[in-house]
């Protein structure tokens, strides 16, 4: 990695204050209009290396975002991107998310994979992931971007880790050749009414398309999937706001389903 600039070093200290402290802060580019992306991804591992020396952070696995046109359209970004998933981020059914610890959180449905082996490389395809893949998992992504009014460019989003907050994924578990990975149907309701529909097609194609993607994008970069790692495919429709009170449930065809409620 490249030396650590007073610039960079004052962007992390900034993302860090802001998650921590729950507050919303002005966008990134809005300061530094000139950073790129490659130095957005640097920025993200950068604030994952703080957290590690700060609180013990560990890396439990990778996400994808924005491979879906539906949230592509909802963020106006029209990029798939990557962050980590953190040991402190996973979240479960049982137990309620406090709203207090949050700033604007919103939740999204999406299929998680558990790799069965590590997995590298730069020409890496659907069939590969599928092979690497133990098992899928229903899942719920509870995101909480540090910018002020949820919006954002590219750069900024990726320096922010993807607006990563929390994650909760359902009990049950299946083979990915247990099920047609390409049409899953979900519907998300929020405290019994329906908000949002859509189906694993929604994620570029196939899930396991996003997630090749993603690996050749981290191989160029030097890293790759561990085994055990989770992987979040991208949301499959429209996240929404929650608050305190609120219990969301994803249903998915021949996935059951995975809930959280919020306090
Ligand atoms: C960026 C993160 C997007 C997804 O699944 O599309 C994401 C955002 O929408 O704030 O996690
Ligand atoms: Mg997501």
């Amino acid at each position: 990695m490249p030396l650590l600039t007073n610039r960079k070093k004052s962007i992390i200290e900034y993302l860090y204050t802001a998650e921590c402290e729950a507050r919303e802060v002005v966008k990134v580019t809005d300061e530094y209009p000139d950073l790129t992306i490659e130095e957005a991804y640097e920025l993200q591992d950068r604030l994952l290396a703080h957290k590690l020396k700060d609180r013990g952070t560990k890396i439990v696995g990778v996400k994808l975002g924005l491979t879906s046109k539906a949230k592509q359209k909802m963020m106006g970004v029209n990029e798939a991107i990557y962050g980590y998933l953190h040991n402190d981020m996973l979240a479960y059914e049982w137990e309620a998310i406090n709203f207090a610890e949050l700033i604007h959180p919103k939740v999204e449905p999406e299929i998680a994979f558990l790799m069965a082996e590590d997995l590298q490389g730069e020409t890496i395809t659907a069939e590969d992931v599928i092979r690497a893949t133990k098992y899928i998992a229903p899942a719920l992504e509870i995101i909480d971007s540090r910018y002020k009014d949820f919006r954002f460019t590219l750069v900024d989003v990726v320096a922010d880790n993807c607006s990563s907050s929390k994650f909760v994924v359902g009990s049950k578990w299946v083979s990915p050749n247990a099920i047609d990975l390409e049409n899953i149907g979900m519907v998300m309701s929020k405290n019994g009414k329906v908000e949002q529909t859509g189906s694993s097609a929604a994620v570029l194609g196939h899930p396991a398309t996003a997630i090749a993607w993603a690996v050749n994008e981290l191989g160029a970069r030097g890293k790759g999937l561990k085994k055990g790692d989770i992987i979040l495919s991208g949301a499959m429709s429209e996240a929404i706001a929650f608050m305190q009170g609120d219990t969301v449930i994803a249903e998915f065809d021949g996935l059951g389903s995975v809930s959280m409620h919020c306090k």
